[in-house]
């Protein structure tokens, strides 16, 4: 293992693999030669990228073979691998729930006693039947798990959901959501003092990168008499930035607000008179 270099273990292709790579290109790290080798070379950081399964890539950053990876908190729970996990970075959301037949009752997890449950999850379910005294027969299964309760091999699934179609077109209806997921930055931790090092200045990239996708950049005009009060709906980062404008008695207010202010604000803002509002993203965030 390099000391001067962070190699990174990113999703060959699958679901992770293009946002992987988009939330390093947002970081300022592209990669070279594409994902079509085993190994790339980045530009813009000391990165060197390993593309995998998915599976591989909790064992490969316990082994130190690779010094960090992005996928599902998912599968990072699911093979328990002695990682830490360092981020969330809020793509690929999914959860992972109990499903059964549609026309089935459900009185509660009771119900799960006694059946088959199909999962390509075996060791989450395990936790989740010991957690709750539930005793069930797991049915491992690599694929297509949401097939099983039709073809009569299972009586229940434990699997993915994200939009709910699968389990829809396949006559199941969630139960019980397990395990709410997304993809998480994770890293050894025997980490090189220098590559440590390495690992948090990504980090620092990481969030200012998702600060800025969470905040807006807000210019509008305010009336004089009415600034105190726009100022205190907008106080920004530690306070707003005002410009007389060319008409007297009037400025020009540029500020931040983040994306979940946004409407509440904006109704706000002008009842109190501000007129001329610009909302602009921001693609990084340094604060
Ligand atoms: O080949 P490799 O092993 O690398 O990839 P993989 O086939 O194991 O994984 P991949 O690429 O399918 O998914 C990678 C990760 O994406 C998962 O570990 C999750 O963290 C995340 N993710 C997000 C999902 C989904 N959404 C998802 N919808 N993983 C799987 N699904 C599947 C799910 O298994 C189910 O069959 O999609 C179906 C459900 O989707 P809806 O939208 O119909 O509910
Ligand atoms: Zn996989």
């Amino acid at each position: 293992m390099k000391n001067d270099t962070l190699t990174m273990a990113i999703q060959k292709s699958g679901r992770l693999s293009e946002d992987s790579v988009k939330l390093l290109k947002q970081c300022g790290i592209r990669i070279q030669n594409g994902n079509n080798n085993l190994k790339a070379i980045a530009n813009g950081f000391p990165m060197e990228l390993i593309f995998l399964r998915d599976d591989d890539i909790p064992q490969y950053v316990e082994d130190g073979v690779a010094d960090a990876g992005i996928l599902g908190l998912n599968e990072v729970l699911e093979k328990n691998k002695d990682v830490e996990v360092i981020q969330p970075l809020g793509f690929s959301r999914c959860r992972l729930s109990v499903a059964i037949p549609r026309a089935m009752d459900y009185p509660g997890k009771e119900f799960l006693n006694g059946k088959r449950i199909a999962t390509s999850y075996p060791v989450l379910l395990d936790k989740f039947l010991k957690e709750n005294k539930l005793n069930a027969e797991i049915h491992p299964i690599s694929g297509s798990v949401e097939v099983t309760p039709g073809l009569g091999l299972a009586d229940a699934i434990f699997e993915i959901v994200s939009s709910g179609g699968t389990l829809l077109s396949n006559g199941l209806k969630e139960t019980e959501t397990v395990l709410k997921s997304e993809a998480v930055l994770i890293a050894g931790k025997n980490l090189s003092e220098p590559v440590n090092k390495l690992l948090q200045q990504l980090l620092f990239r990481i969030r200012s990168v998702q600060k800025a996708a969470n905040n807006k950049y807000i210019l509008l005009n305010a009336p004089e008499e009415q600034l105190d009060n726009i100022i205190s709906l907008i106080p920004g980062i530690k306070s707003p930035t005002i410009m007389p404008l060319a008409e007297k008695g009037w400025y020009s207010l540029h500020s931040v607000i983040s994306e979940d202010d946004f409407w509440g604000v904006i109704d706000k803002l002008k009842e109190a008179g501000a007129q001329g509002i610009l909302v602009a993203p921001i693609e990084k965030m340094v604060t």
